[in-house]
């Protein structure tokens, strides 16, 4: 199946050809040293985690008028901040233990720059303040109070994130208050998107409500970058979902760039970073970490802790749901 799915993914119904010299890592026995070689690149393509079709299906039509990565990956996830249904992402969101809608967001671009927010409340589009902080400050990150008034310097309007739905919720909870992780239930559904656009370039975007009914103040993965997202123009990139905490302790979507760097395919590092996360954790089965990736020739991979994880495909040959192997396999 493995292997299946590496042939389809390596498809010649591509878009682009690259011709470069043989690197060292994927030398052949039969071919000489610096013989050029054709290298099948598929672009463009929209991929997210979880089953986000109107996310990716945003981002493709951004992909397919031949815009960027970067405004393709921010408009893609908007369409998750926006969706009310939607309870771990932007409006509607869950609130943490308070009854408090907190968000984290962060985007970073082909050439390294990178923009994100923290404990931002009342903001619908987290993802949109955090570009703003990558183009117009000379700083990476804004908190809590301070980028909510950064927002409101920008024009973004002042929204309430709570709805009737989670506001109900969430009086249920506090009549236990009990906190617990639960594996692949609606406290993860956090978006994070990669895209390579027709130039073959990368960008990535995260964006959440982190941990349902968290304590005040806690920040999750989803907008440090490295950890929840990572992207390298020359290499590709990564993003994660699932328990944050256990994904800083990694630095995990960077850990995985670098894995592709040293010639593991997206799927392979991918392997490499949950199986690392299970290393210091060894026995434990209360949590999930759904990690995705892309390289710079277009291929994708994932790989989680629990089954249930999936991430949505969107290439020329149409969009997929892609299921997901996982470390524990029921
Ligand atoms: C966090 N990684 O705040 C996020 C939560 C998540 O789907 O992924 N939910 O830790």
């Amino acid at each position: 199946m493995q292997r299946r799915k590496f042939l389809k993914k390596s498809s010649l119904t591509t878009a682009g050809l690259l011709s470069a010299p043989i690197l060292a890592s994927c030398k052949t026995e039969n071919k000489p040293e610096n013989v050029p070689v054709t290298i099948v690149v598929k672009k463009p393509v929209a991929i997210c985690t979880w089953n986000f079709m109107n996310a990716t299906a945003k981002a493709w039509e951004v992909l397919e008028k031949g815009g960027n990565a970067l405004d393709a990956v921010e408009q893609g996830v908007m369409v998750e901040e926006a969706d009310v249904t939607n309870e771990t992402v932007g409006v509607g969101g869950r609130p943490d233990r308070e009854g408090n809608v907190t968000l984290d967001a962060c985007i970073m671009d082909k050439d390294g720059n990178c923009g994100s927010v923290v404990y931002l409340q009342n903001i619908a589009h987290p993802i949109s303040v955090a570009r703003k902080v990558m183009e117009d400050t000379p700083h990476i990150i804004l908190a809590g109070k301070g980028a909510e008034q950064f927002a409101y310097e920008k024009g973004f309007k002042k929204t309430d994130l709570l709805t009737e739905s989670t506001r109900k919720q969430y009086e249920e909870w506090k009549k236990e208050s009990k906190y617990e992780t639960v594996i692949n239930i609606e406290n993860h559904d956090t978006i994070g998107m990669l895209a390579i656009d027709s130039n073959g370039d990368i960008a990535g975007a995260c964006t959440t409500s982190g941990m349902a009914y968290k304590v005040a103040g806690r920040v999750g993965d989803s907008p440090i970058i490295g950890a929840g997202l990572y992207v390298d123009n020359e290499v590709g990139g990564a993003t994660a979902t699932g328990v944050g905490e256990e994904v800083i302790r990694t630095v995990g979507s960077f850990l995985i760039v670098e894995l592709m760097r040293q010639g593991k395919s997206p799927q392979e590092a991918c392997e490499e970073g949950v199986k690392r996360i299970m290393k210091k954790n060894e026995g434990r089965e209360d949590f999930q970490i759904g990690f995705l990736a892309i390289n710079k020739q277009g291929e994708t991979g994932g790989y989680c802790v629990h089954p249930g994880f999936t991430y949505r495909e969107y290439t020329q040959d149409g969009h997929e749901n892609q299921p997901v192997e996982s470390f524990y396999k029921k």
